[in-house]
């Protein structure tokens, strides 16, 4: 991978009154500017750390991981469904989960429940091509970024937050920067970070029917 410098420049672009709503809009755009799909985006107040059970899956459908980037609370449990006709065989190399899915079709056994906050890089043995990524968080203020490199987080509550931001091709660890989140108001702050673009589907010529 070609290694960039991360740039974080935050700056709050505008900050506007809506009523009752707290809810904090943050896009996420390259060093061009273009909005950054897959970035992971969490919200941790110290103090306050409730986990908020959500469904969590990735699953593999056309020989590709789906989700890319997913990011859950630590304390999660993640389901790996396989909705291909071939069989994966997922894994983690990584410190902050290491795994294997040996070699299964339809659904593994058990879910796989990740306890530690970190970066997870999942492969699969047999396809090398297949990869994705899980960010786990402290906190349950945690989205990833749409097409339109957003998230929004609806009902947060007021005070200062640590403000985490994660993407796959930063050459750093993720990013910090302290927010302030104010009751009955939608704040849009605008981070960028530079980042390089990866093919995340599969190469050319390997479709669905695509046997090893
Ligand atoms: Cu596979």
């Amino acid at each position: 991978m070609t290694l960039f410098a991360a740039v974080l420049s935050g700056c709050l672009l505008f900050c506007f009154s809506t009523g009752a709503i707290a809810a904090v809009q943050i896009t996420v755009t390259d060093q061009q500017g273009q909005p950054l799909e897959d970035a992971a985006v969490e919200l941790l107040d110290p103090a306050n750390k409730i986990f908020a059970q959500k469904k969590a899956e990735v699953k593999q459908q056309d020989l590709t991981f789906i989700p890319f980037v997913s990011a859950y609370q630590i304390g999660t449990a993640v389901d790996f469904p396989n909705m291909d006709k071939t069989r994966h065989h997922v894994y983690s190399f990584s410190p902050a989960k290491v795994f294997e899915l040996k070699l299964y079709a339809n659904k593994p056994e058990a879910p796989v429940v990740f306890d530690l906050a970190g970066i997870i890089a999942l492969g699969c043995n047999i396809h090398d091509y297949m990869q994705a990524y899980i960010y786990i968080g402290e906190s349950p203020f945690l989205q990833v970024t749409d097409g339109k490199g957003q998230v929004t987080f609806n009902d947060i509550p007021d005070g200062t937050y640590q403000l985490k931001l994660w993407h796959p091709w930063q050459n750093a660890d993720w990013v910090t920067q302290n927010v302030q989140i104010k009751q009955g108001q939608l704040m849009s702050y605008q981070l960028a970070i530079t980042a390089q673009e990866k093919p995340k589907k599969p190469k050319k010529g390997f479709g669905a029917s695509y046997t090893p």
